[in-house]
C-alpha cells in the first residue's frame, strides 16, 4: 500500500439521504435498472492520463500537482500504477483506460518505448489479477511528442507513419494482453494548421490505409474488441479530419470500413463540433456505429476543451436516453476523460471528482430509464410518423415522381400543418429529470 490515499475509505452506496462525502448517494452498482445492474449499464472507467499523468498546467502556468510518481523511470511508473489501482479499489471502478505514454516512461527510441511498455503492462497485468478493475480500452498517444507535430498517419514524412504504425501495434498488443474490450484511435494531430502546406487527398488516403492496417491486425490476432475512432473537430489542430460522427461515418464508408470501426463519442468534442452530445449518440446509433462515450464536459463560456467532470443531470439524461434507446452499451462504457481543476491539488479531490461524476451519471441513467419505461416520448414519436405505416405511403416510396403527381391530382392531396408539440414533449421530459 502507498500512503497517497491514506485515510480515504472505500466508497460505498449509502443512499440519497447520506451526508457522507465519501459515499455514493445514487450509484448503487447492484441496483437493477431496466433488467440490468447499474454497474453493467454504466460501465464506468477511470482515465489514467488525467488522473495520474496530468501535472495541472494551463497555457499560463505549469505544474500545480505534487505527485510522488512524477518523473521518467520504471520505478516511478510502477508507483503510479500502485496508486492508480488503489484509487480503482477505493472507487470500485469497473474499468480504466490508458495511452501508452500514461503508463510507461518515455524511451529514446521505439525499442526502448516498447521495452518500457511491456514491463509496465506485465506489472499492471499482475495488479489486475488481484483486483476487479478491467481494461475498457487502450490507445496510443500519437500527438504529444514533437515527432507527431505534423500528424501521425497523415504526416508528410513516411518515417512518422512507420513510427506511428509500429507504436499502434505495440499498444494493440498491450490492450490485448490486458484483456481490453476496445481499442481507441483519437487523431489529435490528424488534420492541418494551414491548407497552404497540406495535401488533403494524400492525407485521407494514408489515414485510411493506416486504419485498414489496424483492422487487419485486429483480425489477424483474433481481437474480439471494437476498434473505435474518437471524433473531434479541432484542438490541437485548427481542423481535424475526424470532425464529428457523421464525418467519420462518411470516411469509413468511403474506404469500406463502416462495418469494422465504431465511434467513441466525447461530450466536449460534440459541443466543439456545434452539436449536442445526444445528437452525436443518436447519429451514431442511427448509422450503426455507436461504441462508447467519454463523459466529460466543457465550460460553455470558454470555447475550448476543458475536460471537466460531468455535473449536469438533465443534460446527461438526454445522452443516456439515446444510449438506452439504442440498446445500451455492448463493448463500450462511460469513460471519465476528465481532469480535476488545477487548483484541486489534494488526493481527496481526485476521489470526490469521480464520486460526484458517478453519482450524477447514475441519476441521469435512472431518469432516462424512467422516461423510456413511461413510453410517452416514444409513443408521441410513433404517432408523429404514423402516416408512414400506411400501405399508400409505403407504396409511394417504391414509385416515381410521375405516378406520385398523378395520385396527388387524382386524390386532391392537400396536406395540413400539424403541431410538432415540442413544448409538450419538453414538459413530459421535465417530469422525469
Ligand atoms: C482529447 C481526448 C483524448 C482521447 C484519447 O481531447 O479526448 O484524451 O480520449 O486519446
Ligand atoms: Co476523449
Amino acid at each position: 500500500m502507498t500512503t497517497f490515499f491514506k485515510d480515504i475509505p472505500q466508497i460505498c452506496f449509502e443512499g440519497a439521504q447520506s451526508t457522507n462525502e465519501f459515499a455514493f448517494r445514487h450509484y448503487n452498482p447492484e441496483e437493477i435498472v431496466q433488467g440490468k445492474s447499474m454497474k453493467d449499464h454504466l460501465r464506468f472507467a477511470v482515465a489514467y492520463w488525467h488522473s495520474f499523468a496530468w501535472p495541472g498546467g494551463d497555457p499560463f502556468g505549469g505544474q500545480t500537482f505534487d505527485r510522488p510518481w512524477f518523473g521518467d523511470s520504471l520505478d516511478l511508473a510502477k508507483l503510479k500504477a500502485d496508486v492508480a489501482f488503489e484509487m480503482f479499489d477505493i472507487l470500485q471502478a469497473p474499468y480504466f483506460c490508458f495511452h501508452d505514454v500514461d503508463i510507461r516512461p518515455d524511451g529514446n527510441d521505439f525499442a526502448e518505448n516498447t521495452r518500457n511498455l511491456e514491463e509496465i503492462v506485465d506489472y499492471i497485468g499482475e495488479k489486475m489479477q488481484g483486483g476487479s478493475t478491467k481494461l475498457l480500452w487502450g490507445t496510443a498517444n500519437l500527438f504529444s511528442h514533437e515527432r507527431f507535430m505534423s500528424g501521425a498517419a497523415t504526416n508528410p514524412d513516411p518515417d512518422v507513419f512507420a513510427f506511428s504504425a509500429a507504436t499502434v501495434k505495440t499498444c494493440m498488443d498491450a490492450t490485448m494482453k490486458l484483456g481490453g474490450e476496445n481499442y481507441v484511435l483519437w487523431g489529435g494531430r490528424e488534420g492541418y494548421e494551414t491548407l497552404l502546406n497540406t495535401d488533403l487527398t494524400r492525407e485521407a488516403d494514408n489515414m485510411a490505409r493506416f486504419l485498414s492496417m489496424v483492422v487487419d491486425y485486429k483480425h489477424k490476432k483474433g481481437f474480439k474488441g471494437a476498434i473505435l475512432i474518437e471524433p473531434k473537430p479541432q484542438e490541437p489542430m485548427k481542423h481535424q479530419y475526424d470532425y464529428d460522427v457523421a464525418t467519420v461515418y462518411g470516411f469509413l464508408k468511403r474506404f469500406g470500413l463502416e462495418n469494422e470501426v465504431k465511434v467513441n463519442i466525447e461530450q466536449g468534442h460534440a459541443i466543439l463540433a456545434g452539436h449536442s452530445f445526444e445528437h452525436e449518440i443518436a447519429m451514431a446509433n442511427s448509422l450503426g456505429i455507436f461504441g462508447s462515450i467519454d463523459m466529460n464536459r466543457n465550460d460553455y463560456q470558454s470555447g475550448w476543451d476543458t475536460d471537466q467532470f460531468p455535473d449536469n443531470v438533465p443534460e446527461m439524461a438526454k445522452a443516456y436516453y439515446e444510449i438506452l434507446r439504442g440498446g445500451g452499451f455492448t463493448s463500450g462504457g462511460t469513460n471519465f476523460d476528465a481532469k480535476v481543476r488545477r487548483q484541486s491539488i489534494d488526493p481527496e479531490d481526485l476521489i470526490l471528482a469521480h464520486v460526484g461524476a458517478m453519482d450524477t451519471c447514475a441519476r441521469a441513467l435512472k431518469s432516462a430509464a424512467a422516461l423510456l419505461e413511461d413510453g410517452g416520448l416514444e409513443a408521441a414519436r410513433d404517432t408523429r410518423y404514423a402516416g408512414w405505416e400506411t400501405a399508400d405511403a409505403k407504396a409511394m416510396l417504391g414509385s416515381d415522381l410521375e405516378s406520385i403527381a398523378a395520385t396527388v391530382a387524382a386524390k386532391g392531396i392537400n396536406p395540413k400543418p400539424r403541431s410538432g408539440r415540442q413544448e409538450r414533449l419538453e414538459n413530459l421530459w421535465n417530469r422525469f429529470v
